[in-house]
């Protein structure tokens, strides 16, 4: 892609290649390649069989590419994979039914693209060879000779800024990796972003229009490891702008996340009530890049049963099982490449002595948790767990000693984080050990907001008594309540009663009251009116 005119050249681009001409000495300065060492490379087409775009097989059903090649929708494409000759293609011709650009591609200055990467879904597998994505964080390091392909145009001419005709043969050259600084003083360093991008060349050779998306390879043939992808740059082959690529290395995560299976989930079943089980699960995204799973898998294996629920789900509720069977219960992620490994969790549903569990704050990070025993016959070992995605932490067992009819229990809990859901655990050992999961939205607590205003009563004169009154105030309590005396605005030295005595020296000026009530949803102050002192 172009630095500038960026519409113009893509649309430039599409006519050439595919439809040859006569062969012409170039990728731009660069030879004929060899089928054998760019088994891997791929050429994207429309479907009228022109190539507008390199690529490169990283799994037998997917094409790495740039996201610049997102041009036409999937339906549009095709892909030749095995065949270096766009003429007498000997290898496959192939169909896409998905192009998945990179999450964070952009451009923030036209004509250079960061995170200028696609992954081209093939509709069926392609036999032909798959290269190993490189490893390792670190771009390869200025001065690496690295190896480009494509069938790109094969001249530019800088006078009239005209890309000349492409190659239906793959042509490959060696380029030379320059430092950042040199790639930053070319092109300045809002459009080139070492994190993201490697520059390279060498005198006369580079990349030009149509090999975007094509292959920066380190070392050849079956050695061969992707290290970029063909990106941008202004014109191609001159010696103050290198050849622009998209780096492999620091979106290996997105690219497994992307063709790979999902990574299995954490799972933990509960008896909840009677034949009913409570199923939590969370799960990892490997990098932020990472597309969520499009669902979960749940099976039962004793009872056969299978149920798929939404990637965004983390909950299920089993039902209808019977009491004291142990069940062994699986949760998997899968997308459209397949089914993670899965996470199995063992429970015996049984009958829950525990019921109407519910949580209410009560204080700044501490809610109270109410919920009813059953009647038992014998004591009742119970405790609380208090948690938040599937992270508890125990508080101490206590014992219901036996009773006949159900009992209320409150219990006071800490830690509690403002408007989460709370994870209560309540287990009981009468025999089984039962537990039931709450899941509570606790709401952030209410400030508190004046229903009727502080003020001060009472004779204002010297020798006599002045009352503060607080007012009425709603939100969260509890609430902690301080009165301070202020004489002409200023505060009086250890007047925080709530009456004050009118002294000889308070004559001729005025008091006033002022008021702080602090709670779990905040602090107020609030000032009354003022009252002038008579002599
Ligand atoms: C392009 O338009 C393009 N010289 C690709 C690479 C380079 C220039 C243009 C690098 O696809």
């Amino acid at each position: 892609m172009r630095l500038v005119l960026v519409m113009m050249i893509i649309l430039g681009s599409l006519g050439f290649a595919g439809i040859t001409l006569a062969a012409t000495p170039r990728i731009v300065g660069g030879e004929v390649a060899s089928q054998a060492d760019w088994s891997f490379v791929a050429a994207l087409e429309t479907s009228y069989g022109s190539q507008f775009c390199g690529g490169s097989l990283v799994a037998p059903q997917w094409v790495l590419t740039a996201g610049h090649c997102r041009i036409y929708s999937a339906r549009a494409v095709r892909v030749v994979t095995g065949s270096s000759d766009l003429n007498a293609p000997s290898g496959q011709v192939l169909t896409v039914d998905r192009q998945v650009r990179h999450p964070l591609y952009s451009q923030p200055v036209v004509g250079a693209p960061r995170d200028d990467l696609m992954l081209v879904h093939l509709t069926t597998p392609s036999s032909a060879a798959v290269i190993p994505v490189a490893t390792g964080t670190k771009p390869p390091p200025a001065g690496t000779l690295l190896h480009v392909a494509g069938w790109g145009a094969t001249s530019y001419s800088s006078g009239n800024d005209a890309y000349g005709p492409g190659s239906s043969l793959l042509r490959q050259t060696a380029v030379r990796v320059s430092p950042a600084k040199k790639c930053q003083a070319a092109y300045g360093t809002n459009a080139f972003e070492p994190i993201d991008m490697v520059c390279a060349s060498l005198p006369g050779k580079d990349a030009c229009a149509g090999d975007s998306g094509g292959p920066l390879v380190n070392g050849r043939g079956a050695a061969g490891l992707l290290v970029g992808v063909v990106s941008w740059g202004t014109g191609c082959a001159l010696s103050a702008y290198p050849g622009v690529y998209s780096l492999t290395v620091h979106n290996r995560c997105w690219i497994e996340s992307t063709i790979g299976v999902p990574g299995a989930p954490a799972a933990l079943a509960t008896a909840q009530a009677d034949g009913a089980i409570s199923l939590d699960w969370k799960w990892v995204e490997p990098c932020v890049e990472a597309p969520e799973p499009t669902g979960f898998r749940i099976r039962v294996a004793e009872t056969g049963q299978q149920f798929d629920v939404a990637g965004g789900a983390r909950h299920f509720d089993l039902t209808g099982l019977t009491n004291g069977v142990a069940l062994n219960i699986s949760v998997t992620a899968f997308n459209g490449n397949g089914e993670s490994a899965p996470a199995t969790t063992v429970v015996t549903p049984a009958p829950n002595p525990v019921s109407t569990q519910e949580a209410v704050w009560s204080a700044y990070r501490q809610a109270t948790t109410t919920f009813v025993l059953a009647p038992h016959p014998g004591d009742l070992q119970w405790r609380v767990e208090v948690g938040a995605n599937l992270r508890f932490s125990p508080q101490p067992w206590q014992t219901a000693p036996a009773s006949a009819t159900p009992e209320t229990i409150v219990v006071p809990v800490a830690g509690v984080a403002i408007d989460q859901d709370l994870q209560l655990r309540i287990t009981t050992t009468d025999g089984i050990t039962n537990v039931s999961t709450n899941h509570i939205q606790l709401a952030a607590p209410l400030p508190p907001v004046a229903t009727r205003d502080a003020r001060v009563r009472g004779s204002a004169a010297v020798g006599g008594t002045l009352r503060c009154e607080l007012g009425h105030w709603s939100g969260t309590r509890p609430f902690v309540v301080s009165r301070l005396w202020l004489r002409d605005g200023r505060k009086v030295p250890g007047a925080i009663d709530a009456t004050y005595l009118v002294k000889p020296g308070d004559s001729g000026t005025a008091l006033t009251c002022r008021v702080t009530i602090s709670g779990p949803g905040g602090i107020v102050r609030q000032t009354t009116p003022a009252r002038a002192i008579r002599a």
